[in-house]
């Protein structure tokens, strides 16, 4: 099958493309609106397409400025869950939560919001990070009859990392553009590790040139 009729059948999950993640916001993933003109000329060609946006509330676990005595990046233990400590962002209703006003949200059907919970983090756009409790993304693509799923977005080495592995965990033929992607890459290198366990998870890698020719 050619991959324009693939797209024509699968499902586009676009990852917090957002405010905070772009050059200026609050934790800038460098270059990371870089994805946009990307992402824009590839949605239009997918079945469906649904965005997720992170949307913490003020005082979430999963900021440095809510644990005394540290600072973004450093790891803490919170619930049980390893938790890497970020600076604040994407606060529900702030405009750092906003979509990147360059995003062109026209093909994008369904947003789900997530992170909403003070106690938990949810990196994956399927599950919180105790890997069981849904954001209802799942039932969705599944009960829109969906069984293959393109992911792209911010942030390769976070959230669309931990997307990528739930959506295969879920079932679904998974694929990740690579170039339709840009990530954190704290500590240097995690990026490269992120794409290698990708692939080795079997979750095919491809770029925006190959998959719309
Ligand atoms: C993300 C760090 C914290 C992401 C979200 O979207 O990749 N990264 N929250
Ligand atoms: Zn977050």
């Amino acid at each position: 099958m050619e991959y324009t009729d693939i797209l024509r059948s699968s499902a586009l999950v676009i990852v917090d493309v957002q405010k905070d993640f772009c050059p200026g916001g609050s934790l800038a993933i460098k270059d990371g609106d870089a994805v946009i003109e990307t992402i824009n000329l590839i949605a239009p060609r997918f079945a469906y397409a649904a965005a997720t946006k992170d949307w913490h509330p003020a005082g979430h676990v999963s900021f440095a400025s809510s644990h005394p005595g540290t600072k973004p990046f450093d790891v803490a233990e919170t619930g049980g869950i390893k938790q890497t400590l970020w600076p604040d962002h994407c606060v529900q209703g702030t405009p750092g939560a906003d979509f990147h006003p360059a995003l062109d949200t026209r093909p994008i059907s369904s947003v789900i919001h997530k992170g909403g919970n003070p106690k938990m983090d949810s990196y994956s756009a399927f599950f919180e990070n105790d890997m069981k409790t849904p954001t209802g993304l799942q039932f969705l693509l599944k009960g829109l009859g969906y069984t293959r799923v393109f992911l792209c977005g911010l942030a390769t080495d976070v959230c669309v990392f931990f997307s990528a592995m739930d959506a295969m965990r879920l079932g679904f033929d998974t694929f990740v553009i690579e170039d339709a992607s840009k990530g954190v890459d704290v500590p240097p290198g995690a990026v490269g590790g992120a794409l290698h366990t990708l692939a080795a998870a079997g979750i095919l890698i491809v770029s925006s040139r190959e998959i719309m020719p």
